[in-house]
């Protein structure tokens, strides 16, 4: 790809600073060797997730102050919903302060107890909410997803055929509905392809079953799409988007990733009016009167703002452009990530990085930990500790795949950034034979890893 200046310029700054060594060995042993429990101002650059931490624009600053707060039937509301009617062509959209409040509201009326929400690979918030409503969420994603060094464009699409089997194997009436989630978070922000959704929603179609997008990385997976899909090099991203959303009866998405801003989510519903009003009133109880769903008019006016500017094929080019250029610096230096590298994180393989470590050792969580320690870099572990346990028997389930996510936050950091970043894990890997493994010491039963204590192992 060719090299895409960003298509703006910094206009205010925010100090950032690298306490010693010392002080972050400190840090770890306070935090319980777990990043989630770090103060971020200990953290020198935070690639913990790109969810809510990315920049807003100078027109959403300034569209914060014309926010209408009114609890009913604010003006910010009705721009919002014209903005997200025309860029997703569904009828029906609800507010939500994130992307979890949209699947608390939305999910108890898909779901019957015991039923089955397929998907190419389920966030694990979102895994848990289907479980919380009595579902059972069951990845379907292309084998190839799991092979690091398969350079494949679309590694985020769901197995055709064996979605087919498993409808078959439940029977239809089983299947509370079908999830794609674009770009892939889980699979390393992979990308699915327009054919694919086409094809889902062919199969879904077929059975009478609904299919949804969890759509909080829609405007990457669309950027993607032009660039690698034959058909779409002449389309615009609006384009784009329009057609992925029209296969889909409805969608949740957390707005603090593409959306470019810091809190927020929407529901959005294609047509099914029954479906919209049952929303409306399940929005009430939860997030709040269905005009604000829990956010203040000013989060509405940014929103509204900040859905137009992610649509700039300039700024995605920029975005994803830097995401490449910080992975192609670990390639270049042979450490293992997922390729072709995804939308918003660089995924690094801690199981290949770090081989003498078993998964009960939780490599990429070791790997995490390291990485503050060498150079105050906070990413985040997305492996077996993130998995968690079997909620039946209690067992510790074994991850495919041990990432060590390195998520970059929107429109925040510079290319000088991502090479210090690039330099400190380089450093580690050439001595990557003295990380130690970590066990558990203390977790919570549902979503552990947040919250889990850790101690290094001797
Ligand atoms: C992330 C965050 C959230 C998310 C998502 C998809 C595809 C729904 C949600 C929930 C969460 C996270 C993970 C690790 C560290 C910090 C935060 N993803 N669907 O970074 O949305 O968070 O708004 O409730 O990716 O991937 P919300």
């Amino acid at each position: 790809m060719k090299n895409v200046p960003e298509p703006y310029r910094i206009k205010m700054v925010e100090p950032i600073r690298l306490i010693n060594r010392e002080e972050r060995e400190q840090k770890l042993v306070e935090a319980d060797y777990n990043v989630f429990a770090l103060r971020a101002e200990d953290v020198f650059i935070d690639l913990l997730t790109d969810s809510g931490t990315g920049a807003m624009s100078d027109a959403q600053w300034g569209a914060m102050m014309m926010g209408d707060e009114s609890y009913a039937g604010s003006r910010s509301y009705y721009r919002l919903i014209d903005v997200c009617q025309k860029i997703f062509g569904h009828q029906y959209i609800s507010p939500a302060h994130q992307g979890r409040g949209a699947e608390n509201v939305l999910f108890p009326l898909l779901i019957k107890e015991g039923q089955v929400v397929v998907g190419n690979m389920h966030f694990d918030t979102t895994k848990a909410h289907i479980e919380l409503k009595g579902g059972h969420a069951v990845n379907c994603i292309v084998e190839k997803a799991y092979d690091t060094s398969d350079g494949s464009p679309f590694k985020g699409d769901m197995d055709l055929e064996q979605l087919e089997r498993l409808v078959k194997q439940h029977g239809p009436g089983q299947i509370a509905f079908i999830l794609i989630t674009v770009t892939c978070n889980s699979a390393g922000g992979q990308p699915v392809s327009m054919a694919n959704i086409r094809a889902v929603k062919a199969v879904a179609d077929r059975f009478g079953i609904r299919l949804f997008l969890d759509a909080a990385r829609f405007a990457e997976n669309a950027y993607f799409i032009k660039q690698r899909e034959a058909g779409y090099a002449d389309k615009n991203i609006s384009d784009i988007v329009h057609e992925m959303f029209s296969y889909a009866d409805g969608f949740t998405m957390s707005a603090k990733k593409d959306g470019l801003v810091n809190i927020g989510g929407l529901i959005g519903i294609r047509e099914d009016e029954t479906l919209a009003n049952l929303v409306r009133a399940n929005l009430v109880p939860t997030e709040g009167f269905p005009t604000y769903g829990g956010l203040a008019g000013r989060d509405l006016e940014a929103l509204a703002r900040g859905l137009v500017e992610v649509l700039d094929e300039h700024y995605l080019a920029a975005r994803i452009g830097q995401v490449a250029y910080l992975g192609n610096l670990l390639l270049a230096a042979g450490i293992p990530i997922q390729q072709p590298v995804g939308g918003h994180a660089v995924f690094v393989d801690a199981g290949t990085f770090l081989p003498h470590l078993p998964s009960e050792q939780f490599p990429a969580q070791a790997l995490t930990i390291e990485l503050y320690r060498e150079a105050g870099v906070r990413g985040v572990e997305i492996g077996s500790f993130l998995l968690g346990r079997d909620p039946v028997t209690g067992e510790q389930l074994v991850s495919p795949l041990e990432f060590l996510r390195l998520t970059i936050p929107r429109r925040t950091y510079t290319d000088n950034h991502m090479r210090y970043v690039a330099e400190s894990l380089i450093n580690i890997f050439q001595q990557r034979d003295r990380v130690r493994g970590v066990r558990i010491v203390e977790e919570p039963p549902v979503l552990r890893h947040f919250t889990a204590k850790l101690e290094l192992i001797s």
